[in-house]
This record gives C-alpha cells, structure tokens and sequence, in this order.
C-alpha cells in the first residue's frame, strides 16, 4: 500500500515541498496544475499521450520552471513512472482522462490519490496576503456555460471582483492564484472535473438539468449522474435545483451539506416558497427574501433579458439569479447583470431569413437534450444533425420530434444510431446523406461536409420553412470545435445567399 495521506494540504503555505506528483495531461488544466505544484515545490512529472509539436514546446516550458520529467507519446501512459526512484504520492488528472485508463486505474489500484485541477485550486485557494474567494459552482448537462456567464455578469454588475472559471475555458488555478484574488468565483464543472473533485465546499451550488451525456466516459448514465450530484455536497448556504426535474431534486435531498444550508428551486414557472421562478413574464425571488410565504421580489422582466426568451434562457437565468442571491446581491444588479448579459454565438442564431425560410445555427447542441430545445421552437423543420454520438440513444428525440421534421440531412462519420432512430419513429421522413454514407471513409473536410449538407437543405427548403443545425452530437469527428462546425454553417449559407464570407 503507498496511500500517503494528504489531508493536511489544504493552504497554500501548506508543507507541499517534495510531494511526488503525476500529472496526467498537457492541456489548460494540466499545465497549470503542473505550474502551480512546481511553485509549491512539488516533484512534477508529466505524462501526455500526444507527441505534438504544441506538447513539445509546452515541455520545454515547464522543464525551464522545474518540472522533474515530461514524458510524452503513447508509450508513456499505461505505466505509473517512478518519481526519484520512488511510486508518486499524488496523481492529478485532466479531465479527457478516462479513470479506467490503465495509468488511473495503476493509481487507483495502488491507492494513489487522484485529484483534479479543481480539487488542487480548492487546497491552495487560502494565502496570505491574497483576498480569500467563495466559489459558487454550477454543473448540468446543457446550459453550464450561458449560466456561469450571466451569474458572473450579476456579480460585475453588483460591484464584485469576480471572473467565471473552470469548464468554460479559464482554468481555475488561473482564477485562484490571481496575485489580488477575487470576492467571487463562478465555477463551471463538467462531470468529468466533479469526478476527481473529493472536498469543495461551496458558498452554493447548482445542476441546472439532467440528460444521457458522456456515457463512455464515465461507464453508464447512473455513474454519470452521481458524478454530477456531488456538486451539492458541502454546500454552505443555497443547494440549488431544477424544480421542473424530479432527478435533479432527489439530487438534493441526498446531499450531505452544511448545516443551515437551504435546498432553493428554479422554476420557468410560478414559483412556490424558497424558489425563484417567472410571474407574468417577471422573474421573481421567493426565496431569499423575510416574507416569502406571501410575497416575491421582482428581479428582471425577461424581455430585458433578450428580445426572444426560449424557456431554457429564462431557466438558466433563474439559476444564475438563485446563485447571486445566495451571495447576498441585490435585484437591481441582478437586473443589471442579466440585462448586460450577451450569450455568445452558435446557440440558437439565426444567419439569415432568405424567402421566409429560416437559417438557424445551433452548433453548441452537442447533445440530444440540447437538440431537442431548440427542435420544439419551430414548426417546420429541414434538421441538419449528426456527428460524434458519444454512444446515447436518439430515439426519444426522434421521437417526440417526428412530426416537426420535413428533411433530415445527415452529417458526420458515425451516424448509425441518429439513422436507426429516425427509421424505427420518422420512417416518412426523407434522410439525405451529406457524407459520403456506411461504407466509405468521408476524407473531405468538415467545411465541405457542411457545404454540402447546406446545399442539400436549400434543395428541399420552401416558404415557412426553419433549416436548423442542430446535430445533437459532438463535433470533433469533422470540426475541430463547435464553434468551428458553426462558423462552417455561416460561411456556407452566406456563400448560398451569394454573400462574401468574413471569416
Ligand atoms: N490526453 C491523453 N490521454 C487521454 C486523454 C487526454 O494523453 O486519455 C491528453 C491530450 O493529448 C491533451 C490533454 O490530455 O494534451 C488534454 O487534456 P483535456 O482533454 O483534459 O483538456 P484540457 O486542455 O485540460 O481542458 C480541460 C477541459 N477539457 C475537457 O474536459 C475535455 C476544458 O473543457 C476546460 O475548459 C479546461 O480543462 C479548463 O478547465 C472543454 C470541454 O470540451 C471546453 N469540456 C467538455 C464539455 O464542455 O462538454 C466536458
């Protein structure tokens, strides 16, 4: 047995100096875990299965500040190495990184703890000299990234230094080791990132929704949903949940949080007491006010919010509310913040209005449940879908969609599942291929793919119509992002509409 334990490391004046540590990954959170333990001292080895130039370059880098090792390309990560001739004490994983991998699973089997970045950021959050952050934590299968902008435009707006990190793209070390720190941080969390978080305790936290999303990773939906639970556990003040999703509920109650902590409720409906909800186009609090058996607080009209609201915009606007509330902000800068608030491209845009047909790029729908929000706000719909499946079932979008759908046009290398849905529940409806199809390997590029596939929806496409690119499924098999594949979609409707692209 090598367990050492580590529970006294949780300042950053702790005795960090010598510890043995992996770090698993090359990318934005192993890098700046690798770079903060190097600073405390740590012995540092780095392991990354991609021998990249970007890697490469990444190395010599962490070499020069004092990392101990960095071993790159595949050979390197079914083994844990030796640290000084010695097993490691500490193990800190990126997120991409499977636990069943044959390196996690070697430290895991040997009783090496596994850490996160964010598990790191927690332990080292308190310095000397530093102003000491809460952290309010928001996970969820859609809508993570829309609320941890508005909750930080909230914070903005009420006066805070405070900054959005984690899942969305800043890596938390980069947050909490800020020389002047911040009031307030809000933290967005993938299951993958609460998998190896083990001891946050949160100001308040929240999962905004439930659906199958990353099944391979974690091995099974149960898995995956008990991953995502764990955000609630040591909550201090507001434990925050989706009161129009049962399974986020249950989530709550079996939370083990701090005593006097709340559990409070979202609602796009009318709220009860201890929730934040909508009255005739008002959000309002219930929760956070002295007479909430009787009364409500208004916080913001939702046409401040954005001229068109979908239900999930006023839903995810509620959480983020919920969140700044619990940290005392006042409903003026929650009005402020959430009127401020700007959502960014590829979520439900529309490019272009061409004949009264309708041009919608919903490339940050990577998933079905995200598909599906954005499929039952039209009626009329030439659907282009398909890509990475991350191996979840289609049918009950298909499903319940079927009757909206007048085309299909598929994209993506992989997409037997979205084609068995769509026969076995939309078998009227017409399935065009804009890949070359089963048998052969599509080698064009994904901008071509999406050329195609807008050309083939401009075939089928008449007045009243919606073509809407929502594909329900990642897009790394042709793009190199989302945000790629729905640039792609832009560039190839405005090249139909005989517009010059300004990508
Ligand atoms: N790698 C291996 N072997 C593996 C897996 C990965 O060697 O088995 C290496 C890769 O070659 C790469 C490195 O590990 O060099 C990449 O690590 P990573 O994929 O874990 O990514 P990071 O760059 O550390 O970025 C992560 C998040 N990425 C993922 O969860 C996949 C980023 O979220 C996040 O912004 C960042 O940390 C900072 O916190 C991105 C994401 O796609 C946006 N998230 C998913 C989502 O939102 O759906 C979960």
């Amino acid at each position: 047995m090598t367990h050492t334990n580590l529970d006294h490391l949780t300042r950053w004046e702790s005795d960090w100096a010598g510890l043995r540590v992996v770090v698993a990954g090359l990318g934005l959170s192993g890098f700046s875990a690798a770079d903060t333990l190097i600073e405390l001292g740590a012995k540092v080895v780095l392991i990354d299965g991609a021998d990249s130039e970007v890697n490469r370059s990444r190395a010599d880098t962490l070499k020069i500040v004092g990392a101990a090792d960095v071993l790159l390309g595949a050979d390197h990560t079914d083994t844990l190495p030796l640290i000084d001739g010695l097993a490691p004490q500490l193990l800190i994983a990126s997120p991409g990184w499977n636990p069943r991998q044959p390196m996690l699973a070697a430290a895991a089997e040997a009783g090496i703890e596994i850490w996160g970045d964010i598990e790191l950021a927690w332990r080292v959050r308190e310095k000397e000299g530093r102003k000491l952050a809460e952290w309010v934590v928001i996970t969820g299968t859609n809508g993570k990234t829309t609320t941890v902008g508005m909750t930080e435009s909230i914070f903005l707006a009420a006066g805070l230094r405070a900054i959005a990190a984690g899942n969305v793209g800043t890596p938390i070390l980069d947050a909490v080791r800020d020389p002047e720190g911040f009031d307030v941080i809000a933290v967005e969390l993938s299951s993958f990132q609460l998998h190896f978080t083990h001891s946050i305790s949160p100001l308040a936290s929240v999962v905004l929704n439930i659906a199958e999303d990353h099944v391979d990773w974690h091995g099974g939906f149960e898995n995956y949903k008990a991953d995502k639970a764990k955000i609630y556990e040591r909550t201090k003040v507001a434990a925050i949940y989706n009161a129009q999703e049962p399974v986020v509920e249950a989530m709550v109650e079996a939370a083990d949080v701090i005593e006097g902590c709340r559990a409070i409720g979202f609602t796009t409906g009318v709220p009860s007491p201890s929730m934040v909800g909508v009255v005739e186009d008002l959000l309002v609090d219930r929760a956070f006010i002295e007479d909430r058996r009787n009364s409500a607080v208004e916080l913001v009209a939702l046409d401040q919010i954005g001229e068109v609201v979908p239900r999930h915009t006023a839903a995810n606007a509620a959480a983020a509310a919920a969140l700044a509330r619990a940290y005392g902000v006042e409903p003026a800068a929650v009005a402020a913040g959430l009127s401020d608030f700007d959502s960014g491209d590829h979520r439900i845009q529309a490019v272009a209005r061409r004949e009264d047909i309708l041009w919608i790029n919903d490339s940050k729908a990577t998933n079905p449940h995200a598909a599906n929000a954005s499929l039952g706000a039209f009626s009329s719909v030439i659907w282009i879908a398909g890509g990475l499946s991350k191996g979840v079932s289609y049918d009950e979008l298909v499903a319940a969609n079927a009757k909206r759908l007048k085309a299909v046009i598929v994209i993506g290398l992989d997409s037997a599942a979205l084609r068995e849905a769509l026969g076995r529940h939309a078998p009227q409806v017409p399935v065009i291929m804009a890949s070359v199809g089963e048998t052969e390997v599509d080698t064009a590029t994904g901008t071509v793919v999406m050329a195609r596939a807008v050309n083939k929806a401009a075939d089928v496409a008449q007045a009243g119509d919606t073509v809407l690119m929502a594909p329900a499924a990642a897009s790394m098999d042709q793009f190199s992002s989302y945000a790629q594949r729905g640039n792609a979609f832009i560039a190839a409707v405005r090249a139909l509409m005989g517009e010059d692209s300004k990508e």
